[in-house]
């Protein structure tokens, strides 16, 4: 392998994958640390990287520890530290910004979708399955809380896959932002947008329909000088939560969120969290749904990239 920073260490499986030139598929750990509760949060990370594995790919989750950011998270540690994720204090949430710092102070923490694309890319990782990424906040006129998922998707060239974007956010104003930072907003086998929890929405985007297809335009797109790439892919039929059902719901969730002075980077969790709780564990069921409907087509795409 060549030389990478002192900061990266790679579990063996990954990094024998990496040497051999195998499929690799990152994973974002924010929505271990920040997200689900345990063991729900070890669950899914199982569940995910086994969707991986038989695919015949390799999952490398991220996740800093101790001033070490791991590419690959062994089993036996993950089971170590699960029950700690949610500790208040124990793990920040990093975003590529604060990656030198945690270093610098020996922090532990999850990796935003920020995080794990600068990681990943260090890392020589092209694709990366996260549940949504962040984006434009409504009340951005005032607050400018504009998440920097979208300035690393801009600068950094790894492959994003989600579900759209979180439904929380303005998406309006987080599909003129990813325009004008010139990052392609890829519909896979949809025209539209999709919401998260929510198939559809209004917004046209372009589309593509194989993995084949994803190959050839990442190819291109390299060498064109571009960075990242948004594939969204709408939840799955059965998981979908309908947009007049979840769109008061986050309605409030904001007005709570506004009431309780909640802002910057504890926004986001609460939010989800307090949608976890408004739709009783229904928003949580959605999102892992979509958590694993990523990561399989992430798979794909991987493969894909393999094979041309
Ligand atoms: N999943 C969760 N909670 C989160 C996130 C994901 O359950 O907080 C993270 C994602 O990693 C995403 C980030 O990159 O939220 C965006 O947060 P912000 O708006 O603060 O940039
Ligand atoms: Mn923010």
């Amino acid at each position: 392998m060549p030389s990478f920073p002192s900061f990266l260490t790679f579990s063996p499986a990954v990094r024998s994958a990496l040497e051999s030139g195998s499929p690799v598929v990152a994973l974002e750990s924010t929505v271990l640390t920040h997200g689900l509760p345990y063991p729900q949060n070890l669950q899914v990370l199982r569940a995910l990287e086994d969707i991986l594995l038989n695919a015949g790919v390799t999952p490398a989750t991220i996740i800093v520890l101790d001033s070490q950011a791991h590419i690959g998270l062994e089993e036996s540690l993950a089971e170590e530290l699960a029950p700690r994720f949610k500790e208040p204090g124990s793990f920040a949430k990093l975003g590529a910004r604060d990656l030198a710092t945690a270093f610098a102070r020996s922090l532990s923490g999850g990796t935003t979708v920020s995080a794990t694309m600068q990681l990943a890319a260090l890392s020589g990782i092209e694709i990366f399955a996260t549940g949504g990424i962040g984006g434009v906040h409504r009340g951005w006129n005032k607050t400018l809380d504009i998440s920097t998922d979208l300035t690393a998707l801009s600068q950094i060239p790894v492959a994003v896959v989600s579900a759209g974007c979180k439904a929380v956010l303005d998406i309006s104003a987080t599909l003129e932002c990813l325009e004008t930072l010139g990052v392609p907003v890829l519909g896979w086998q949809c025209e539209r947008f999709p919401l998260f929890y929510t198939r559809e929405s209004d917004y046209p985007i372009d589309r593509i329909d194989s993995a084949e297809q994803f190959a050839s335009f990442w190819h291109a797109h390299k060498e064109l000088g571009g960075k990242g790439v948004l594939i969204a892919n709408p939840i799955p039929a059965e998981a979908e939560i309908p947009g007049k059902e979840i769109g008061p719901q986050i309605e409030v969730a904001l007005f709570e969120a506004q009431a309780k002075g909640i802002s910057g980077k504890a926004l986001t969790p609460f939010l989800l969290d307090y949608l976890a709780q408004a739709t009783k564990g229904g928003s949580v069921e959605a999102n892992l749904a979509l958590l694993k409907n990523n990561v399989r087509l992430a798979s794909e795409l991987a493969l894909a990239l393999q094979r041309h």
